[in-house]
């Protein structure tokens, strides 16, 4: 099967041309001024259109078991919404259980994700320390393709780790060549104002904004910033949604440490007002971590997505049913965090970042998909229209225009917290592994059709700093001679 993408301007995150794009056998096979379409081939019309890499979410829960429930979304109808919203590829997560297997999780993952329609992988999270751990990261890196290891600094009582899994981990992750990753929320401070909010009676929804204030975000942010900066290793900070954690990010950058950030398109475009609606459903659909904030972080969050302080875009895509939401009814504790989004994230970000003046094309490209697959050591296999890339493309119409809802959209949830939105820019064809699986609004997917994708850990990067961790040795002082002169 061979599809010819036609007319179009090819737009990467370096430079945009006007090109034909051949796909063959799952590959781009060739992008040239003027291509004839070789027989039997599929011929995509993108006239006034723009051909760019298909979209990579690197932060979505599919399927995910978490506070008593799981979430609604599969790794099936999940994929297949991200591919009716340009996104061709999700980075998820398989999160251990305290005290559960590394290696159990991931394969546990692995075989929930066999039934997704499109290209996937996994952070694997490090939930609990000892030297099962130490082995079974190492066993990740070398026979199974992760390069990233998940933190969670909130969440007490569940998955949370202090201090010295941390540091544990961190140190791990540096021998490997892997990259650390964290939710930065201080779970202590949080379980604190969670529990003396609630004791003061706030019980509704409106309590769990009040419970995790920009500062705790701040605070675990720049903690695992330092923790990194000691032990050399490079950090990647999922979901910033607040100035304090943008800005500890941006010291550090300044600084030349190695700190990347993810911003999720909620955090960008969604207030804390929507806790303060007065329907129960409505306020608790929005309940995620950290919470939606103050307008006043959202043009933050756009100067950092523009200065380069931020790379990546993202959805946290974990969605719970309003059923499942109301186990929180009499005490917002309960509610299941979570909130949808992976078939809207380029639509919104498109109008609201290009549509604007805030992103140029190129930069769009990077944040929805170049930098995620550079960070994640996958590029240009992935994040990329070149010749040799998988064919993995969106062909993205600027002048189609469409209202977002949960009516009309493909996520298994019955709340979209991009409701009501109009937007311009969308995609009009998506084409994954090289095969068209969204056009003029129909999917065409197959159950399985998805492939793990190996992430190699970044050797080179890691061979320089050992070097440089050798040469920086501590030598001992020899006080020896000091002692005879004196004496
Ligand atoms: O914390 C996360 O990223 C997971 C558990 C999804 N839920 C959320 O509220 N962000
Ligand atoms: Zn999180
Ligand atoms: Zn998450």
């Amino acid at each position: 099967m061979s599809v010819l993408i036609r007319g179009g301007t090819v737009v990467n995150s370096d430079r945009s041309v006007r090109a034909d794009v051949l796909c063959e056998n799952g590959v781009i096979s060739a992008i040239a001024d003027s291509i004839d379409a070789p027989k039997g081939a599929r011929v995509v019309d993108a006239g006034g259109q723009y051909v760019m890499p298909g979209g990579i979410d690197p932060h979505t829960h599919m399927q995910l078991p978490f506070m008593g429930t799981v979430a609604s979304e599969d790794f099936y109808t999940g994929t297949s919404a991200a591919l009716a919203g340009g996104t061709t590829m999700i980075i998820d997560f398989a999160i251990p259980a305290p005290q559960q297997s590394l290696l159990e999780a991931y394969h546990q993952w692995r075989e929930w994700a066999e039934k997704a329609v499109s290209d996937y992988t996994f952070h694997v999270a490090v939930t609990w320390w000892d030297d099962s751990v130490y082995e079974d990261m190492g066993t990740l890196v070398r026979d199974h393709g992760v390069n990233s290891f998940k933190h969670f600094m909130a969440y007490k009582g569940a998955i949370m780790c202090d201090d010295e899994v941390l540091v544990n981990s961190f140190s791990r992750a540096l021998e490997l060549g892997a990259i650390p990753t964290v939710h930065a929320e201080n779970g202590e401070l949080v379980y604190r104002l969670q529990t003396s909010i609630y004791e003061k009676g706030v019980t509704g929804p409106e309590g769990h904004p009040l419970s995790r204030p920009p500062e705790v975000e701040g605070e675990a942010a720049n903690r695992a910033i330092r923790i990194a900066e000691v032990l050399k290793t490079p950090l990647y900070v999922v979901h910033n949604s607040c100035i304090q954690s943008l800005e500890a990010i941006t010291r550090a950058r300044n600084e030349g440490q190695r700190v990347f950030g993810e911003v999720l398109a909620g955090h960008l475009l969604i207030d804390d007002s929507v806790y303060r609606d007065p329907d129960f459903e409505t306020a608790a659909a929005h309940v995620m971590s950290p919470p939606f904030r103050d307008k006043k972080h959202q043009e933050a969050l756009w100067h950092g997505l523009q200065s380069g302080n931020l790379q990546t875009t993202a959805t946290d895509h974990c969605c719970f049913m309003a059923e499942q939401k109301a186990m929180g009814k009499d005490d917002f504790r309960s509610i299941p965090n979570g909130t949808g989004g992976v078939e809207n994230r380029m639509e919104v970000l498109w109008h609201h970042g290009v549509g604007k003046g805030r992103l140029t094309m190129n930069e769009f490209v990077a944040v929805t998909s170049t930098n995620a697959a550079q960070i994640f050591n996958v590029y240009p296999r992935k994040g990329s229209v070149s010749v040799g890339a998988d064919a993995d493309v969106v062909v993205w119409d600027p002048e189609a225009t469409k209202t977002i809802s949960t009516k009309t959209d493909h996520q298994n949830v019955d709340y979209n917290i991009f409701e009501g939105m109009s937007i311009k820019g969308c995609a009009s064809h998506t084409i994954s592994q090289g095969k068209v699986v969204w056009a003029d609004g129909e999917l065409d997917v197959e159950r399985g059709a998805g492939r793990y994708v190996d992430r190699p850990p970044f050797a080179d990067y890691y061979d320089a700093l050992k070097i440089a961790a050798e040469r920086a040795e501590p030598v001992a002082v020899d006080r020896s001679q000091r002692a005879k002169a004196v004496g």
